[in-house]
């Protein structure tokens, strides 16, 4: 009895550890050109690039003070916060971030149409 219960048990954690690897993290990169495609021409804009980064913004900035310190970001380099934290107050208003963002918007923007195709975005890679 005992022995019945615990395989199902085990089976029971078996079975959540496949649904975990299993979330869907496919085609990520599709939803996110999608998601800010927002009137869906199949170029992101750079007005429709800041909505969703600023989006970003609000969603990556944790504990919600308006700007982003150190911990928030652990995506940029020690480098690319300095160049982008324009104050130096060692965190990225909403203001520095998006003229962070901006920067990489126009390096992936390779025919200069300042618009990203979804081809441009996924050279880019992000
Ligand atoms: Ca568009
Ligand atoms: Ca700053
Ligand atoms: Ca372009």
């Amino acid at each position: 009895m005992i022995n019945s219960k615990r395989s199902l048990y085990g089976q029971l954690i078996a079975l959540s550890v496949i649904l975990i690897c299993a979330s869907p993290s496919v085609a990520d990169d599709d939803s996110d050109f999608q998601k800010s495609d927002s009137d869906g021409d199949g170029q992101v804009s750079i007005s429709e690039y800041q909505v969703r980064m600023t989006d970003r913004f609000f969603f990556i900035d944790g504990n919600r003070n308006g700007t982003l310190s150190k911990d928030e970001v652990p995506m940029l380099s020690n480098d690319e916060r300095k160049l982008a934290d324009k104050n130096r107050d060692g965190r990225l208003s909403l203001d520095e971030y998006l003229a962070h963002r901006y920067k990489l918007f126009f390096s992936a923007d390779i025919d200069g149409s300042k618009t990203l195709s979804r081809q441009e975005l996924e050279s880019w890679g992000e």
